[in-house]
């Protein structure tokens, strides 16, 4: 990848961070009364992840969070992006909250606090309590409900130390991922329980932005994870394909969140598989809450063709016959074409499309086959020109009038990357995972500078 020379200036203010998420990092499974998530049970399920591993030890954060929190002084960053294991604080997912696990998160915010570093809490990122799941989970109405309470008692106990609160990590993946093509917790094959579980989710995004606000929340969003989708040519076929791969992964979560409506195409290609007897008189206007922020995860672009269905579980309902097509071009250890040029357009898409809230980029980030050298540095150069890229992309959509809040990087530490395993390495922080030593990364090195200098 080349590295442009020019130089580059954030606006003042601006946030940098780095992102994580519960499951990924704390290990901890069953200390202080944290009762089994839908992650436990799957990765402990054989055959759903690489190896049949499991978070049950991962990073050891609960353990060794006052180190990490060193590590992100060092990164210099002014924000640290991190989720709330529901079954820690709420752990069968009803009633009052567990003292104990809510203390951990308690001692880590002070902890972010007492090194200049602003929480910014997400309360979903995919570790349902499984007594929720027991009771139908997210294709279940009431599970939308009961977000809602966890979302008002745990503010309750955090919202004096930290402003700004983020519902749901990627709706798409919850549903998609984890109730039709099965690959994610908790393993259903369904899909029209899958498009049930995003609109539960999307309603209990805007239950929980709705309590959160009455409580005196200053900054509520959403985070989603949009990708760019092109045809491969021009053909009719090809453009319809793309319209219902973007249908089915953007503008089913955007529409609803930003315009109070399903996309019609969307419902029309889904009609085959599941009604809209679940969505109920005034839930588009529940989930329409107004956002004070909408999160972006990018990683990369999807370049489709009309294909023919294969047999299997997928996770584009309805659209099933749409092959992905690999342009040739470089990409991270996950196979994801590296594509900053995608970041741009789907930031300024959002500001001409939607006259979106303003925005946070709240992941993005490469995996590469890391190895610390014997003088126990990590050289990774293509993480650090994967960032430099894609801070140039977001940059400039700033330049051209996009309101970019902030920019967090996945990842802090290499972790346990779902399906995968601890086989993919997203880490600015390289993790040992017999000995649990962490090294700064070169692209670690390099952040720091960044996050300083507030430029590049
Ligand atoms: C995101 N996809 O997951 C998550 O928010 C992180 O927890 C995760 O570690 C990171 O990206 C890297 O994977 C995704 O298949 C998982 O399109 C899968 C997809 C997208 C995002």
């Amino acid at each position: 990848m080349t590295t442009d020379p020019s130089p580059v200036r954030f606006p003042e203010g601006f946030a940098w961070g780095t992102a994580t998420a519960s499951y990924q990092i704390e290990g901890a499974v069953t200390a202080d009364g944290r009762l089994p998530s839908i992650w436990d049970t799957f990765s402990h399920t054989p055959g759903k992840v690489h190896l049949d591993q499991t978070g049950d030890l991962a990073d050891d954060h609960y353990h060794r969070y006052p180190e990490d929190l060193s590590l992100l002084a060092d990164l210099g960053v002014t924000h640290y992006r991190f989720s709330l294991a529901w079954p820690r604080v709420q752990p069968d997912g009803h009633g009052p909250l567990n003292g104990a696990g809510v203390d951990f998160y308690s001692r880590l915010v002070d902890g972010l606090l007492d090194h200049g570093i602003k929480p910014w809490v997400t309360l979903y990122h995919w570790d349902l309590p499984q007594a929720l799941e027991d009771a139908g989970g997210w294709p279940h109405r009431d599970t939308a409900e009961r977000f809602a309470e966890y979302a008002a008692l745990i503010h309750q106990r955090l919202g004096d130390r930290a402003p700004d609160w983020t519902t749901l990590n990627e709706p798409w993946c919850s549903a998609f991922l984890g109730h039709a093509s099965g690959i994610h917790a908790p393993g259903r094959t369904d899909g029209a329980a899958a498009v049930r579980a995003a609109h539960h989710l999307m309603l209990g995004h805007g239950l929980a932005a709705g309590v959160l606000r009455g409580q005196g929340a200053a900054n509520v969003g959403i985070t989603v994870n949009l990708y760019p989708v092109d045809p491969v040519t021009d053909g009719e076929a090809d453009r319809d394909a793309a319209r219902r791969v973007d249908g089915l992964m953007n503008r089913f979560f955007l529409d609803p969140l930003l315009r109070g409506s399903y996309p019609a195409d969307v419902v029309d290609d889904l009609a085959g598989v599941v009604g809209t007897e679940h969505v109920h008189e005034g839930d588009l206007a529940v989930i329409a809450t107004p956002l004070d922020f909408l999160g972006v995860n990018y990683y990369s672009r999807h370049v489709v063709r009309a294909g023919t269905a294969r047999g299997g579980p997928s996770h584009w309902v309805g659209s099933e016959d749409v092959e992905f097509v690999r342009r040739g071009v470089p990409e991270t250890a996950m196979g994801w074409e590296i594509d900053p040029d995608g970041l741009y357009e789907t930031l300024t898409r959002l500001a001409r499309e939607y006259g979106a809230p303003p925005l946070y980029v709240t992941e993005n980030g490469a995996a590469f086959d890391d190895r610390v050298t014997p003088e126990g540095h990590v050289k990774d150069e293509e993480r650090r020109a994967y960032l430099e890229a894609h801070f140039r992309a977001a940059h400039r959509a700033i330049a051209e009038g996009v309101d970019l809040r902030g920019y967090f990087v996945w990842t802090l530490l290499d972790n346990f990357e779902w399906s995968h395993g601890y086989s993919k390495r997203f880490g600015l922080v390289h993790v040992d995972f017999e000995t649990q030593k962490r090294t700064l990364k070169d692209s670690g090195r390099w952040f720091a500078e960044i996050t300083r200098a507030n430029a590049l």
